[in-house]
């Protein structure tokens, strides 16, 4: 589980130990809050880890698989998670927020999809794969130029590892969330007329939680989904179809 000091991730890393998971969690500076979340998984009576890694380096995605593997025995269930969204205009975008995005975003997902791919074939008895695109990877945002390419190339990673790695009985699936209030977008939804416009374009009439992905997740990690691979699930209380 990558980015799960907080947020969506956090939320998924503690609800899997729920359904009985013990969890390695990748954070990349908030140690306080990795640490809480390891915490709640053993307080569930589950084993965790927290290891610290920009997944913007290719070479902490080799790390934290190798330092989970240790942990914890093997890798059975991936999920990328990891991401930012620093909304910016496009037309005065820095080469560096741009690139940056793209590095943590979709460079990531790759390395670190590629690392767990790895570890569940040395193991021999196929796996989970999971990252999070998003509505994003569906639609655009005038701020989100650099972003929403990034959740459109990790729904395409899923879709091209679905096929490279089915001969090793490895599925890959996107979860696709729509709005979910995390530090992300704490800032853009702080604007009352942005956050009102948002919630008005989702038919279930709120905005997601983080414990909202948590079940998506875990149906795609289990046996439920079985002959589920390739798959792209939104998970967006009905935004993406509600045009009027
Ligand atoms: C999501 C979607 C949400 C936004 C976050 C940052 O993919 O675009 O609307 O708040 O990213």
């Amino acid at each position: 589980m990558t980015g799960a000091s907080a947020g969506i991730g956090r939320a998924i890393a503690i609800g899997c130990a729920k359904h009985g998971a013990d969890v390695a969690i990748n954070f990349a500076r908030d140690d306080q809050g990795a640490k809480s979340a390891v915490s709640e998984i053993e307080a569930l009576g589950r084993k965790g880890i927290a290891i610290q890694g920009d997944v913007a380096d290719p070479v902490t995605a080799t790390g934290f698989v190798a330092a989970a593997t240790q942990a914890l025995g093997r890798v059975d269930v991936f999920v990328n998670n990891a991401g930012i969204c620093p909304f910016h205009g496009f037309l005065d975008m820095p080469v560096e927020t741009f690139e940056r995005t793209m590095r943590v975003n979709l460079h990531g997902a790759y390395f670190m999809v590629q690392a767990a791919a790895n570890q569940m074939v040395k193991q021999g008895d196929g796996g989970a794969i999971i990252a999070m695109s998003s509505i994003s990877a569906l639609v655009g945002g005038e701020y989100q130029t650099h972003y929403t390419p990034t959740k459109a190339g990790v729904l395409s990673l899923m879709q091209s590892t679905a096929i490279a790695l089915g001969k090793h009985r490895i599925r890959c699936n996107a979860l696709l969330p729509g709005t979910i209030l995390t530090e992300i977008n704490r800032e853009d939804l702080a604007d009352d007329a942005k956050r009102s416009y948002m919630q008005g374009r989702i038919p279930l009439g709120r905005l997601g939680q983080p414990e909202d992905m948590v079940g998506p997740t875990v149906f795609l990690a289990s046996d439920l989904a079985g002959y589920v691979t390739g798959a792209a699930l939104l998970v967006d209380g009905g935004a993406f179809v509600n045009l009027q």
